[in-house]
């Protein structure tokens, strides 16, 4: 009996990816470079399904059915390369290798051109969720050739988590469209975690709140319009007590907060498109800064606002801010990923996209109804910041926002990502930006030429000289 497809890496990602596919009934053939993770999944788990051990790659690749379906879960970077190279040669036109790992979407277009030229079909597919989602349903992003997807992507969709009965899975588009996507959603997560970070900082030091305190607010914003795994575990998080020191567990947590490299390649790539992804960038930099222990030491004295007594800081208008800030946080992210699809010709439907991510993976919320709603409504639109049902949000949170940015600065609580979201805002919706006056310097030095607001045409100040405009 041949399996119908097969996962090599057995580390967890790939184990609990193994078992779903077992569970929901499809015979795997499972590979790991060192042979005991094989047995182990086997000897624990054999029962919930139909598993088929290989020792080495010629038995793994012998046992799947044709055309072969051969899912790579291991650590990203070289150890994928190795592997494409191990089973490259063994396959046959046709066949299908898929690339579950954390892929640079650039290292996964490389990789699919080079296994195209052999005939072979190359599917990153992003995989979001942890390893609870890969075993009960995570969100599934795969790119690749649309013959791959028909031949892929009902097993990829039985297994993903599902909302309202539809698959959080999806055709994302060809090659490294995937794992693009999946790169946008960990730098939207950053941006998200960084801003509940800054609510509960504004209500811990700002409104003097406890943790147990605070967990029962995310606990009530978690029923409303701001529902979303994020809100529930941070309420689960600052309700914790250590169990050491009896102290809340969030005070005994070193503050410094690391990082894969999934957010930083979101801003990467975003400086290339030219997409000003302002959320994810402050989040990722509010991580370095917390890392930065020897730059804080030697900051710790430097002054701050004289101490104000009381801060007027409501609770409701916290929300509001994180409202609005997720609204352009999300807005930047769907923004970028329209300028990647533009760039690489994946015709990436925007709405898909917040389809898939209401539920599995990390950033799953009732928001994202929202956003598909919106596309829905028009799959070109500019920025989700103009859709009717976000402009009212914005409207209304707008007055809120502005206080609490005002007061975070007044107290001195660092919210870049609040304060950046509302500088955003204020820039798409100016009617003139300084950035006139920006053209005017860059003439200046560089004869960098400008653009009129009353006419066609490039122009020059002959600066050095009577000053005198000339046609570039
Ligand atoms: P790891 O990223 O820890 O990788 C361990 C696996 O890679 C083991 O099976 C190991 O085999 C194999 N491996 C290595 Br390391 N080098 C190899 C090589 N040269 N040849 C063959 N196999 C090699 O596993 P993971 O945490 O399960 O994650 C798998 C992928 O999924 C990663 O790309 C990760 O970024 C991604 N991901 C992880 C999560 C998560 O929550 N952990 C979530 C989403 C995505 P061995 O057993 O013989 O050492």
């Amino acid at each position: 009996e041949l399996a119908r497809i097969g996962v090599t890496g057995l580390a967890v990602m790939g184990r609990n990816l193994a078992r779903n596919l077992a569970r929901h009934g499809h015979s795997v053939a499972v590979h790991n470079r060192s042979y005991g993770r094989t047995k182990e999944l086997v000897e624990e788990f054999g029962h919930e399904g139909t598993f088929l051990p290989a020792e080495t790659a010629e038995q793994f690749v012998a046992s799947l059915e044709r055309p072969r379906r051969l899912v790579i879960m291991v650590k990203a970077g070289g150890p994928t390369d190795a592997v494409i190279d191990e089973f490259a040669p063994l396959l046959e036109p046709g066949d299908m290798i898929v690339d579950g790992g954390n892929a640079h979407f650039a290292d996964t277009r490389r990789r699919e051109h080079a296994l195209r030229e052999r005939g072979l079909h190359f599917v990153g597919a992003g995989i979001s969720g942890g390893e609870e989602g890969a075993l009960h349903g995570p969100s599934i992003m795969p790119g690749g050739s649309p013959e791959s997807y028909e031949a892929l992507g009902p097993l990829l969709e039985d297994i993903s988590a599902k909302v309202d009965g539809t698959p959080c899975c999806t055709h994302v588009g060809p090659d490294g469209a995937g794992h693009f996507v999946k790169m946008v959603h960990n730098g939207i997560e950053y941006a998200d975690m960084q801003l509940i970070a800054e609510a509960y900082d504004l209500l811990r030091r700002g409104a003097g709140r406890e943790p147990a305190e605070i967990a029962e607010v995310f606990r009530g914003w978690n029923e409303g319009r701001l529902g979303s795994y994020l809100i529930e575990i941070t309420a689960e998080v600052l309700a914790h007590t250590d169990a050491t020191t009896g102290k809340p567990f969030v005070d005994v947590v070193l503050d410094q907060a690391e990082q894969k490299g999934t957010g930083r390649w979101t801003v990467q790539i975003a400086l290339d498109l030219g997409v000003p992804v302002s959320g994810i960038a402050e989040a990722v930099f509010a991580r370095s800064l917390s890392g930065g222990a020897d730059l804080r030491a030697a900051a710790r004295e430097l002054p701050g606002p004289l101490p104000t007594g009381s801060a007027d800081l409501l609770v409701e208008d916290v929300e509001q801010a994180l409202y609005a800030s997720k609204i352009v946080a999300y807005a930047q992210g769907f923004n970028q990923i329209q300028a990647g699809s533009a760039e690489y010709n994946w015709s990436i439907d925007p709405g898909a996209m917040a389809t898939i991510w209401r539920g599995g993976c990390i950033i799953r919320a009732k928001f994202l109804d929202r956003i598909k709603a919106a596309y829905d409504g028009d799959a070109g639109l500019p920025s989700l910041l103009v859709d009717d049902y976000f402009q009212d949000a914005v409207r209304g949170a707008q007055d809120a926002w502005r206080r609490v940015v005002t007061t975070a600065t007044t107290l001195g609580i660092p919210v870049p990502g609040f304060s950046s979201a509302l500088a955003y805002y204020d820039g798409l919706r100016a009617e003139r930006l300084p950035a006139a006056l920006v053209q005017g310097q860059r003439d200046f030095f560089g004869a960098h030429t400008y653009r009129r607001v009353d006419r066609e045409g490039s122009f020059h100040v002959l600066w050095g000289g009577d000053r005198s405009e000339v046609t570039a």
